[in-house]
């Protein structure tokens, strides 16, 4: 019953979106001023409305022309720093006929238009955490996210939160979220903690999944307090130490290495959030016009939902789906920002030839706000490409 009736929603939404895109590209390509009219939003800038989507296709210096290997990206996370944005994602590397997901690296393209990425390669791989098992069929690198703070000199630093399997106790399966911290965007990022952050024991009481904490999100608020939130089935978070690489009140001793050893998570407080229908995974917090918005995906096959609030700590308010499950593809993982004055959101379809669960593609489509602060649906766009025929 829920299969057919996601089905039809699907139906209904690609129609739209077909139409749509029609509408846009058309106006797009018809327009000589700045102004672009779509059915749904008229728009004053010269920022993108329409995006060659999937917007990474192929593994090259331009990753939108067509020399090379073909990629399959996923699960973006996006850090806009001055007129760029560094677009992170993890790499699918599965077989055409392969199942479950094989993930080792995390790839970084920037962009300081929209439509034009740079290809800069691999900046962590899931063996860069000594504590991380992965194996050669798998690699377990799952999602992430990466944030820039500057230290108390006034340095630039990038924290780069991963999600990779192992560091448990007693070698136990599960998977953990790990940081790297380098002095550039492009890496090399190094663990300053030598062990997880998140591991299973942490959020055992709530629920007995080996991926339960995955997907890390942070968020730095207003004040400077930083939150981590994550999960799957359940959203977690947690208030981050002011270094961003320990959870506020843990406690630990070093050996000597400089590794952290006998962490004592008693006085830690995280936080289980109860309240937001369906979450499944993949939770991202941003702020806009004052609002606090938390995306995420919801259900399975994954829709995109959110919430928002007037704090980083909630009471998180459902305000619904924006975007429906995609075609191909169970998972989706949103990622909301802004840029140059405009919102975007970042997702993944499965849109490349021999695309599918474990060979997914990361797009992007502008978000447009109500005057009331909630979220219009997505309208997912492309553009007519001689590439697709090929
Ligand atoms: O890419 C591996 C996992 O699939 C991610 O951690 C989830 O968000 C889902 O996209």
């Amino acid at each position: 019953m829920l299969i057919l009736k996601n089905k039809s929603v699907f139906r209904k939404h690609t129609e739209r979106v077909l139409l749509l895109t029609g509408c846009v590209f058309l106006a797009a390509c018809s327009s000589k001023t700045d102004t672009v009219t779509t059915a749904e939003a008229t728009v004053a800038s010269s920022a993108p409305v329409v995006f060659d989507n999937p917007i990474i296709r192929y593994d090259t210096a331009d990753p939108t022309n067509e020399k090379g290997e073909i990629i399959y990206t996923a699960d973006p996370a996006a850090m806009v720093l001055g007129d760029t944005v560094y677009l992170y994602t993890t790499h699918d590397e599965q077989f055409i006929d392969g199942e479950g997901y094989r993930m080792y690296d995390y790839r970084l393209w920037t962009s300081s238009d929209m439509q034009n990425w740079e290809n800069k390669g691999t900046v962590l791989s899931y063996s860069d955490f000594d504590w991380a098992r992965g194996d050669a069929k798998t690699g377990n690198a799952y999602a992430h996210h990466v944030i820039h703070r500057k230290d108390e000199s006034g340095k630039s630093k990038y924290y780069f939160y991963a999600t990779v399997e192992g560091g448990q106790a007693n070698d136990e399966f599960g998977f953990a979220i790990g940081v790297g911290v380098s002095d550039s965007p492009e890496g090399p990022f190094t663990d300053p903690r030598g062990m997880p952050m998140i591991l299973l024991e942490d959020t055992a009481e709530y629920k007995d999944h080996t991926w339960r904490n995955i997907d890390p999100a942070v968020f730095v608020d207003d004040d400077g307090k930083a939150y981590l939130y994550w999960g799957n089935q359940q959203l977690w978070w947690v208030e981050l130490e002011p270094d961003l690489v320990h959870l506020k009140d843990e406690r630990y001793t070093l050996d000597a290495n400089g590794n952290m050893q006998n962490r004592d998570m008693s006085e830690v407080n995280i936080h289980a959030v109860e309240t937001l229908p369906n979450f499944e995974e993949a939770p991202y917090v941003s702020k806009h016009n004052g609002l606090y918005y938390l995306v995420y995906a919801a259900g399975f096959p994954e829709s995109i939902a959110y919430a928002t609030s007037t704090s980083a700590t909630g009471p998180w308010d459902y305000q619904g789906v924006i975007m429906p499950p995609i075609e191909n593809t169970t998972t989706i993982h949103p990622a909301m920002f802004d840029f140059k004055g405009n919102t975007y959101l970042a997702y993944h379809s499965a849109q490349l030839p021999g695309g599918g669960n474990y060979r997914r593609s990361v797009c992007i489509d502008r978000v447009y706000f109500n005057e009331d602060g909630t979220i219009k649906d997505i309208v997912r766009t492309s553009m007519p490409s001689t590439k697709e025929s090929k």
